[in-house]
């Protein structure tokens, strides 16, 4: 993506700026709270469609995230092939099944009784779109030279949040799946080795009868995520 030339530093003025009161930040903060607090990972989803456009903006955005060095080490599959979709589903819960059948250790099965997750996860073909999140252990420049990328799960996560923040905003829910080892997705989206697979979003419109567990919608208080010193 990046050719060496491209490298060299060139200040120019902060573009874009949105000009703002304390008091509309105050109200746009809250806002944005009350909007977030809507958001649920969603396991059930129906099946209608959700056009490409939608899932193209939603992944630019995440595209804006900051990321170490800017070296934007992640790289976003879209899969809305059902052939495909079935095929990951398969070979996540074949992981699954040795994941729940002890593979996972008692204290971690334990921890996810009361989310109510199992080996079944039906999400991977009813979402309309599965997004492949995958993290660019290096990269490399047009001519086929390597370079570090630095920070990279950070750098990934940042991005994720974005994407999901982006999801939210355009009325789609997402379920956050991370079936391991997730090698088998690179064979499947033809990503190469450099790329290590960290999640499938599974992202659609909630069931109309979609559930939530009840203990997800228990979050922390601010006190205890923030101090003021
Ligand atoms: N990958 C498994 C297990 C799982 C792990 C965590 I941490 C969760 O928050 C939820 C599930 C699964 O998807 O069922």
């Amino acid at each position: 993506m990046f050719a060496k030339s491209d490298l060299s530093y060139e200040p120019i003025p902060l573009p874009d700026q949105q000009d703002m009161t304390d008091a509309d930040r105050r109200a746009a903060a809250r806002a944005y709270f009350e909007f977030m607090s809507t958001r649920h990972t969603v396991r059930d989803f129906a099946e209608t469609e959700v056009s490409r456009d939608v899932i193209e903006d939603c992944v630019h955005t995440a595209g804006r995230a900051p990321s170490g060095a800017n070296h934007q080490p992640w790289h976003f599959a879209c899969v809305r092939s059902p052939d495909l979709k079935a095929q990951i589903r398969e070979a996540a819960e074949e992981e699954e099944r040795a994941f729940y059948d002890g593979g996972g250790g008692d204290e971690w099965i334990k921890a996810l009784e009361p989310l109510g997750t199992g080996v079944d996860k039906p999400h991977l073909t009813t979402a309309p779109w599965l997004i492949v999140v995958f993290a660019q252990r290096w990269g490399e420049f047009e001519d086929g030279t390597r370079f570090k990328n630095y920070y990279v799960p950070e750098s990934v996560g940042i991005a994720t949040g974005f994407l999901i923040s982006a999801l939210h905003h355009s009325g789609l829910a997402c379920l956050t799946h991370t079936p391991n080892p997730m090698k088998f997705l690179n064979g499947l989206l033809r990503r190469p080795a450099s790329e290590k697979p960290v999640m499938i979003l599974a992202v659609g419109e909630p069931a109309p009868d979609a559930t939530i567990p009840k203990v997800a919608t228990m979050k922390k208080p601010l006190d205890e995520i923030m101090s003021v010193l």
